[in-house]
């Protein structure tokens, strides 16, 4: 059974996508516990993009087939800022995720309510050049690796003005989930990962990522 790296270097995703995967069977493995620290350059212009280089620069520097996650925050009255920017989205050298949220209030001062917004996560899994010599799988791989490996959720809501809620990361205190009249960071996990931009993705990619690493 192969293992799946959890391709990322954002304590909350870890623990999120760890949490959306455990009734997988699959034993997952992140990079702190393999010590790997790579620093990816994204500079894709896409979310798809950007989620394939980061799953296949962790798979090969792995050796282990890898899962990374790209996502961001879309803000229609900023025109779909922070987007691809969510986690560079601050004029501060070393800003916090606190510091952003802050900073993309600035930025709607003056914008008219609702906020309406969105998260969006695409997945990506990669398999490592070196799985593909392993010739007993390689037929297997090649035809699992010619399907879809990339996975969209999308998540719908409203920023608001003031931080609510201790749970979660990033824009979580600030992005309402108008249907349920609580923010991301009012959620339990539980509940962030039934209804999430990241769990929708995950869930449409677990049938793959199954066959891939039995
Ligand atoms: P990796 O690239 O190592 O995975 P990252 O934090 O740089 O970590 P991204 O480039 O995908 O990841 O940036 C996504 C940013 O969007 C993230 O840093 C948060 O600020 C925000 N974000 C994504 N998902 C979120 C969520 O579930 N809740 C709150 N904010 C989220």
């Amino acid at each position: 059974m192969n293992k799946l790296l959890i391709a990322t270097n954002n304590k909350g995703k870890v623990k999120e996508l760890q949490y959306l995967l455990r009734d997988t069977g699959i034993e997952l493995v992140t990079p702190s516990q393999i010590n790997l620290e790579l620093d990816v350059i994204e500079d894709g212009k896409t979310y798809a993009e950007n989620a394939t280089k980061k799953a296949l620069t962790f798979a090969n520097s792995s050796g282990m087939i890898s899962l990374a996650d790209d996502s961001g925050l879309e803000v229609d009255a900023l025109d779909g800022a922070p987007g691809l920017y969510s986690a560079r989205y601050s004029p501060k050298p070393n800003a916090t995720d606190k510091d952003r949220r802050l900073y993309l209030l600035q930025n709607l001062q003056d914008k008219f309510r609702p906020w309406t917004a969105r998260f969006h996560a695409t997945i990506a899994i990669a398999i490592p050049d070196s799985l593909w010599s392993q010739s007993a799988r390689r037929l297997e791989l090649q035809e699992l690796a010619s399907a879809l490996q990339i996975f969209e959720g999308i998540c719908e809501g409203e920023i608001i003005p003031e931080e609510r809620g201790t749970g979660g990361f990033g824009y979580d205190p600030i992005f309402l989930l108008s249907e349920l009249g609580k923010t991301m960071a009012e959620l339990s996990m539980e509940e962030k990962n039934r209804l999430s931009h990241r769990a929708r993705a995950v869930m449409k990619a677990k049938p793959i990522l199954r066959e891939l690493t039995e």
